[in-house]
C-alpha cells in the first residue's frame, strides 16, 4: 500500500485525492504517515538531544523524542514557529533571521518548527521555485543555523504535497543538515522530565487528542496565535513566520515558551506572543497556562548534570 500511495503522490495527487482513489479509510492513511515516521525517525535512534543545543550520542536505543534538561533546573525556555512557507513568494527569511537573533540573545537552544515549512508545489502563482528539489534545497541552503541551537521541525500538509519526490524535505533534512532533527508528518509527541507535550499540523483528521489529557498541544497551520481550553487539553496555535496571512491585520510572529516544573511535570507554561513588523519585535500578549493538580508518578528519566560546552 505504501508503494501504491507514494507512487500516486509521484504523479501529482493530493492526500485526499490519493485516499479517494485509493479507496482508504483515515486509519489506512494514519499507518502510512506512522509508517514513514517511524523511518524517519530512526535516524536520531542513538542521539540524545540537550536544553542547551548541545546533541551526544547514545549507545543505548530511544525510540521517543526527548529533551534533556539540567538535574537542577525548574525551568525550561523554548522557541515555537510555524508555517514560514519557503519557495513561495510568500516567504520572508528576514523574519527567520530575526527569530534565530533573538534565540542567541535570549538564551534559548530549542527551535520547534509546527510544520510547512516549504510552500510545497501547489501549481498556484505563489510558487517561487517551480519545482520540488529547488524548494527543498533552498532549506537546506539558507534556513538559518547555529551550532548553539537545534531546531525541532514537524512537516506539514504542504511538506507532505513532495513527498513522491526524488528529493523530499525529510530526506534532505536527514542527510544534510545536523542542528535539524525532522519529526516527520503531522504529529510528534515530545518528552520532557516526567512529562511530555506534543506538536501538530493538521494532515489528516486524527483523533490521537483524546489520547491526551491536560497537555499543552502545539499546532501549526491556522498561520494565527490562538488559545483554546478545550477541557482535555491546551491547544495553541501558532502564528505563521511569513507574509502569508489568511486574515487582514494578523502579522506574523512567533511564540516563546516557558516551562515551570514540580515534580518534573510541567505546572505552568508562559506563552509570549511576539509579531514582527519591519524587523522589529512587538510584544503582542503574554499567557500562562496553570497545569496543577495533574496525576504524577514520581520516575525522573531525562535530566542529567549539564556540563557547558563552548560552541
Ligand atoms: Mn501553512
Amino acid at each position: 500500500m505504501e508503494k501504491d500511495i507514494l507512487d500516486l503522490f509521484k504523479q501529482g495527487y493530493s492526500f485526499s485525492e490519493i485516499q479517494s482513489k485509493l479507496n482508504l479509510t483515515c486509519e489506512d492513511m494514519s499507518v502510512f504517515l506512522t509508517s514513514i515516521n517511524d523511518k524517519i525517525y530512526s535516524h536520531y535512534h542513538h542521539i540524545k538531544f540537550y536544553e542547551n543545543g548541545n546533541r551526544r550520542y547514545s549507545p543505548n536505543l530511544i525510540l521517543d523524542t526527548g529533551i534533556i534538561t539540567n538535574k537542577d533546573s525548574e525551568s525550561y525556555k523554548a522557541m515555537v514557529i510555524s508555517d514560514t512557507h519557503f519557495g513561495s513568494i510568500s516567504e520572508n527569511k528576514e523574519l527567520l533571521d530575526t527569530v534565530y537573533d533573538y534565540c542567541i540573545k535570549n538564551n534559548i537552544h530549542n527551535i520547534y518548527h509546527l510544520g510547512d515549512v516549504i510552500d510545497g508545489i501547489t501549481g498556484k502563482p505563489e510558487a517561487k521555485y517551480l519545482n520540488p528539489e529547488e524548494q527543498v534545497s533552498h532549506v537546506i541552503n539558507d534556513y538559518p543555523s547555529d551550532s548553539s541551537i537545534i531546531n525541532f521541525i514537524l512537516l506539514g500538509n504542504h511538506d507532505l504535497d513532495i513527498i513522491g519526490s526524488n528529493y523530499p524535505l525529510h530526506d534532505a533534512i536527514t542527510s544534510n543538515r545536523k542542528d535539524m532533527v525532522c519529526l516527520g508528518y503531522g504529529t510528534r509527541e515530545i518528552f520532557i522530565k516526567n512529562d511530555s507535550f506534543i506538536l501538530k499540523h493538521s494532515i489528516l483528521i486524527d483523533k490521537t487528542d483524546n489520547n491526551y489529557s491536560k497537555k499543552l498541544i502545539f499546532r501549526g497551520h491556522s498561520h494565527q496565535m490562538k488559545l483554546v481550553d478545550n477541557l482535555n487539553n491546551y491547544y495553541i496555535y501558532a502564528p505563521s513566520l511569513s507574509n502569508l496571512q489568511f486574515i487582514d491585520g494578523v502579522i506574523p510572529g512567533f511564540l516563546t515558551i516557558e516551562y515551570g516544573f514540580h515534580n518534573g511535570y510541567i505546572n505552568e507554561c508562559i506563552i509570549n506572543h511576539y509579531g514582527i513588523i519591519d524587523n522589529k519585535i512587538i510584544n503582542m500578549n503574554v499567557n500562562r497556562i496553570n497545569l496543577k493538580g495533574r496525576k504524577r508518578e514520581e520516575i525522573i528519566e531525562r535530566e542529567e548534570v549539564l556540563v557547558k560546552v563552548k560552541h
